[in-house]
């Protein structure tokens, strides 16, 4: 028979363990990706799972392959496995209120990456970690502008990102906000090509051959995927990409500035994915009970085909 003060000594000991294994627990979070549309979005995976290493953070990655009905499925198993934290990034920006109650009534904070929701009760995020795209559609249009000072009329044609993405809403909101300085620049064409190379080509070739006697001057595209693809349509309709038709694309990626350097974009506006140690830090805050800002933002710039040579080999994505 054990003494009772060993056993005492025991029992004090084996809950000082239990309590220590506790507290370095690791934190888990529970990430809900969009998919793998684009460089942008392969880039913001690689983000997010090295920082949550680095972090020391258990990742719980599940990929939504650019679905909303997948997205809310992980995060309603995320919520069964009683995660820490979630973060998302929300493929579209409605739908979500359901599922993000869900969440709050099991008091797990939500954290928004990348892109936005629309729900009446703000409470139901802690915070929103992005870019401003309203922002990166004006940049866009200001160069515009200025391809067109000389007074010379534009066609332009616009291809979409996902729609009902915040993205694609923004990124065209504002475009026409500072588009509509100049009455001589025109939208004659616009769709959706999904933020993906493929469909950017695809829709860029039914562009081309609409027969209404307009031709297209210049491409807004709302990724660089998609003006790669339309690169494609373009060369293969004959035409010089960058030089018959003007094109400009955002998230900055490494195929954007390879195209620059190739003469065959002009410009793309930068959106930076690279937002995994940012997010880490806030999910460590939130948990922690710190508080945090609502809203976070990204700095970001803008480059032309003249910067692409020497801007290349320092990109990072
Ligand atoms: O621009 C695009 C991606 O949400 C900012 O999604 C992101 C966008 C990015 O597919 O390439």
């Amino acid at each position: 028979m054990t003494p009772p003060v060993l056993r005492r000594a025991l029992l004090l000991a084996g809950l000082a363990l239990a309590y220590s294994a506790q507290a370095s627990k690791p934190l888990v979070m529970g990430f809900s990706q969009v998919g793998a549309e684009s460089e942008w979005r392969t880039a913001n995976t690689a983000s997010v799972k090295s920082a949550a290493q680095a972090a020391g953070i258990q990742l719980k990655f599940a990929d939504a392959q650019q679905k909303q009905e997948n997205q809310v499925k992980a995060i309603r198993s995320f919520i069964a496995q009683k995660v820490d934290v979630i973060a998302f990034s929300p493929v579209v920006e409605s739908g979500f209120e359901t599922v993000l109650r869900e969440a709050k009534a099991a008091k797990i904070p939500v954290i928004l990456t990348d892109r936005a929701v629309k729900v009446s009760d703000p409470s139901l995020y802690v915070t929103f970690i992005g870019s401003d795209f309203v922002e990166e559609g004006r940049k866009a249009a200001r160069w515009v502008l200025d391809q067109a000072k000389d007074g010379r009329a534009l066609n332009i044609a616009e291809l979409q990102g996902t729609v009902g993405s915040a993205p694609a809403i923004d990124r065209k909101k504002g475009f026409e906000e500072v588009l509509k300085a100049n009455t001589k620049l025109q939208i004659i064409r616009s769709q959706s090509g999904e933020f993906t190379r493929a469909k950017g080509k695809e829709v860029m070739e039914a562009f081309l051959k609409v027969k209404d006697g307009k031709k297209i001057d210049l491409l807004y595209a709302h990724n660089d995927d998609m003006a790669i693809g339309a690169i494609q349509a373009i060369e293969e309709a004959g035409l010089k990409p960058g030089k018959d038709i003007l094109i400009v694309s955002i998230d900055g990626v490494r195929g954007a500035f390879e195209a620059m350097k190739a003469g065959k974009l002009n410009v793309t506006v930068e959106c930076n994915p690279l937002l995994g140690p940012q997010l880490m830090q806030l999910a460590k805050d939130v948990v922690a009970g710190k508080a945090v800002p609502k809203r976070v933002t990204v700095e970001e710039g803008v480059y032309t085909a003249d910067q692409a040579a020497a801007e290349l080999p320092k990109r990072k994505y």
